[in-house]
């Protein structure tokens, strides 16, 4: 089987780009009996400031959120990044392997960073040297990430190989592979169809948090903007309507079925129509997940079980593998 390994970053609330996108999809790979290793990546998340009684708090609220979208803590291992020191042992000697010209390449930090780069924090630029270590300490196979994630991998990918090559260990690292599939490996903001829907946007109408009741999320999807068209009957048909072609992407994905289907069911229709049925499924399949999550909320004593297994779990698997490296790279062994 394959190995699978993903996170997702403690800082701040969820949407349904994270849960359509990272969650339903983890708990897919899970269900289709790959091991798969889940973090919260605490680590990341003060790549940019974070008030440090509120970061426990989201990684107990991830936590919470990969328990209540369906992992299973006795198939999946779930636990803190920051709980398995090895991420950032591994971290250090990957940031010696990848070149800087790499590093200058990657859009994310460029727009993280925007006009204000002299006063990012160093971590936020080796960010994706970070993400490197987390996938090859467990010498995973499979990443399942969402499209903005893709370039990362790309360099997730050159590192394993330069390390091979400079070390002389053909095939230590193995190359890992992005996993960027179904109808929502991108979703978009609700106000805009050209720009990803993000925690980051200042408009909460542009987003559905994972904690937003029924009566929000029926209300955002209502607000959301479309066009006057009634909606096509083949993909095709939806190019050059970035938001007729978001919301149907969101239908298919919440309902698992193709954009085809869809199209099939709507096609024909206004978004008088369709908004409402859009609103419905997103409030049906999205409750039991809010619901469960604001449950196991209330009962941190539950969360940290899981992740004081899981990282212990984790660390016996990274362990191994940064000793090796060590080893490889030169290391004095006691
Ligand atoms: N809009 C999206 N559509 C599909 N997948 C998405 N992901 C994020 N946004 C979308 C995927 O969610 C996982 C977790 O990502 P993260 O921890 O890196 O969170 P993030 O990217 O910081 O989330 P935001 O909202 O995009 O944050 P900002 O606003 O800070 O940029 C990843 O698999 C990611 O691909």
């Amino acid at each position: 089987p394959r190995r699978i390994l993903s996170g997702i970053q403690a800082s701040g609330a969820l949407h349904l780009g994270n849960y359509l996108g990272a969650l339903k999809r983890f708990v897919e790979m899970q269900n289709a009996g790959d091991p798969c290793y889940v973090f919260v990546a605490d680590m990341h998340a003060i790549t940019v400031w974070q008030d440090p009684a509120k970061l426990t708090a989201q990684t107990r609220e991830i936590a919470a959120a990969y328990l209540a979208a369906g992992l299973d803590p006795s198939k999946s291992v779930i636990f803190p990044q920051s709980a398995v020191p090895a991420h950032a042992e591994l971290a250090w000697i990957f940031n010696c392997t990848a070149r800087l010209g790499w590093l200058d390449r990657m859009t994310q930090f460029k727009e993280k960073s925007g006009k204000h780069k002299e006063r990012s924090s160093v971590g936020l630029y080796t960010y994706p040297v970070l993400q490197a270590a987390d996938i090859l300490l467990y010498k995973a196979t499979g990443v399942p990430v969402g499209e903005d994630q893709k370039q990362h991998l790309e360099l997730t990918r050159d590192i394993a190989q330069k390390f091979n090559n400079d070390f002389g260990v053909p095939n230590f690292f193995p190359q890992p592979e992005p996993m960027i599939q179904g109808p929502a490996t991108r979703v978009m903001s609700l106000r805009d169809g050209t720009a990803k829907m993000s925690k980051s946007d200042p408009s909460d109408l542009s987003r559905i948090n994972l904690t937003d009741d029924a009566e929000t999320i029926a209300n955002k999807i209502k607000k959301a903007k479309s066009d006057m068209d009634v909606l096509p009957d083949t993909v095709e048909g939806l190019e050059g309507r970035p938001e007729a072609k978001n919301l149907v992407a969101i239908y298919a994905a919440l309902a698992d079925m193709s954009r085809e289907a869809v199209l099939a069911e709507f096609g024909g229709q206004g978004f008088g129509g369709f908004k409402p049925k859009l609103a419905e499924l997103a409030v049906s399949s999205m409750a039991p997940v809010t619901s469960e999550m604001r449950r196991l909320i209330n009962d941190p004593a539950e969360i940290d079980r899981v992740l004081a297994k899981g990282a212990e779990q984790a660390r016996e698997t990274a362990q191994p593998v940064v000793d090796e490296v060590k080893k490889i790279v030169g290391f004095w062994q006691g």
